[in-house]
């Protein structure tokens, strides 16, 4: 049994547990405390009997085929299998194999061939994880005790360059609130300009010793985040939206590429897993890889599900913000990445999920499609995206 402690508010159950990840998982008690599935689980996953192995229930996967050929069928799968899961399993997108398979080579090459320190001089201070590299026991599911048993990497969006924007999209580089990425990058900016977003979206950092890393980060977050855009078409006309709704509001969010790496488990694992039971914080999540397996998403009985995409294939989830923005029409969903039976223990993982996220200054506020009289609104304080996201950060330990 999952060690869980429920309250029942008004006709929501709330279970009180854990949540990760940059800005991009966590959630429950503080923030959207009416999340339905959150559970305290980090010391349980040993438990198989958390997962319904008799049951053959599964996270549907919806090729990207219908996109093209049948909107409307897509937005009814994808709204369907969100409603009931949270999560799909999209096949048949426009994500290039080569360019994932890529990824992931580089990906080992960056966690597996550097030392400790190499990897180390890519941790930017101050910057709550936002770009770079964050190491072991740092990021620790909301409510967990324990960190995860995980290093990653983020590679965030790169602004357009000033010369490309509209000049009310540019700032002076002598803003206060512009003072301390400039301090950070130490660039020489007398007279410079600099876009209206630099100071919530710092520069990537190249990775000097594997090139090809900082490349391959950038070409899947670009096609993740086209990937992305087509789900958001399908979400907007689900929620009797106008199809491009969200397109103004994406178009240069502070989404982030995380590139995981969960090593062996050599020795004894004293309560640490390798992601806790978190609910991602962000719109939209788009997760590569995850091969290996270990993925569980909290159904809404209570059971744990395991979630097996085959290769290539994305899944897709929804994050706090967007649960938020539609009253919870749209679950995000708990889910979670337990440490493997014995025999598959000496198999690292590796996973890429890519946070889609609004832009900073996007002002959070429950769609009326979503609100009714059995549906009352649990939000009727709108919040600025970029606040929602700097109290989280907070909760999962990366600020
Ligand atoms: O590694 C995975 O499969 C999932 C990771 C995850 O849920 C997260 O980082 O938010
Ligand atoms: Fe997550």
């Amino acid at each position: 049994m999952v060690n869980k402690e429920t309250k029942l508010i008004g006709r929501f159950i709330i279970i009180i547990g854990g949540a990760s990840a940059f800005g991009f998982t966590a959630s429950i008690i503080m923030g959207d405390n009416n999340n339905t599935n959150n559970t305290n689980n980090n010391d349980d996953n040993e438990n198989e009997n958390d997962v319904d192995v008799d049951d053959d229930d599964s996270v549907p996967t919806v090729s990207l085929e219908l996109y093209e050929n049948d909107f409307n069928k897509f937005v009814e799968c994808l709204g369907e299998s969100y409603e009931k899961y949270g999560f799909v399993i999209l096949e048949d997108h426009s994500v290039s194999l080569e360019e994932i398979e890529r990824a992931f080579e580089t990906a080992k090459k960056f966690f597996c061939s550097l030392t400790k320190e190499q990897k180390e001089k890519y941790f930017l201070q101050g910057q709550g994880g936002a770009r770079g590299y964050t190491s072991f026991g740092k990021e620790t599911a909301k409510g967990a005790l324990k960190s995860d048993l995980k290093e990653f990497f983020h590679y965030g969006r790169d602004l357009k360059s000033v010369d490309d924007v509209n000049v009310n999209d540019v700032n002076d580089v002598n803003d206060e609130k512009n003072k301390d990425i400039n301090n950070n990058n130490n660039n020489n900016n007398d007279n410079k300009k600099l876009h209206k977003y630099s100071s919530y979206m710092p520069p990537n950092v190249k990775v000097e010793e594997v090139p090809e890393f900082t490349e391959s980060a950038r070409t899947i977050f670009l096609a993740l985040d086209e990937l992305g855009n087509k789900v958001l078409q399908a979400l907007a006309v689900y929620l009797k939206q106008d199809r491009y709704f969200f397109d103004d509001k994406v178009d240069e969010g502070n989404s982030i590429l995380r590139i995981i790496h969960y090593p062996p488990i050599e020795k004894e694992s004293a309560g640490h897993v390798r992601a806790g039971a978190h609910e991602d914080i962000n719109l939209i999540t788009l997760l590569l890889g995850a091969d290996e397996g270990g993925l569980q998403i909290l159904r809404k009985d209570g059971k744990w599900l395991d979630v097996n995409p085959p290769p290539g294939c994305v899944t897709c989830n929804i994050g706090d913000m967007l649960q938020r923005l539609t009253n919870h029409v749209l679950p995000s969903t708990t889910h979670r990445v337990v440490n493997p039976p014995n025999e598959r223990a000496h198999i690292p993982r590796f996973s890429m999920p890519y946070f889609l996220h609004p832009n900073p200054d996007y002002v959070i506020e429950t769609l009326e499609s979503c609100v009714s009289e059995e549906r009352p609104n649990l939000y009727p304080e709108p919040i600025c995206s970029d606040d929602y996201l700097q109290l989280r950060l907070k909760e999962i330990k990366l600020k």
